[in-house]
């Protein structure tokens, strides 16, 4: 069991989620960079996805999101 509560990164993720399918891609993860002026490549991008995709379906979920940024060191 993990101890993040997904509900506390809600509004970051509907954030990213530009297009509100309820999934973060890649291309939306480097959108929100772009827009908080911290631009990342494609590469990387994926890169982040990939490394926090647990389901292995090429984009996150609310919770994959949670637990990625929760274990960012702040
Ligand atoms: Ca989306």
């Amino acid at each position: 069991m993990s101890m993040v509560d997904p509900n506390e990164y809600k509004m970051t993720f509907d954030l990213v989620d530009a297009d509100g399918d309820g999934f973060i891609t890649a291309a939306e993860l480097k959108s929100l960079m772009q827009a908080i002026g911290q631009e990342i490549t494609d590469a990387r991008a994926v890169e982040v996805v990939v490394g926090a995709d647990k389901t292995r379906d090429g984009k996150l979920s609310l919770e994959e999101f949670a637990e990625y940024l929760a274990s960012q060191p702040s």
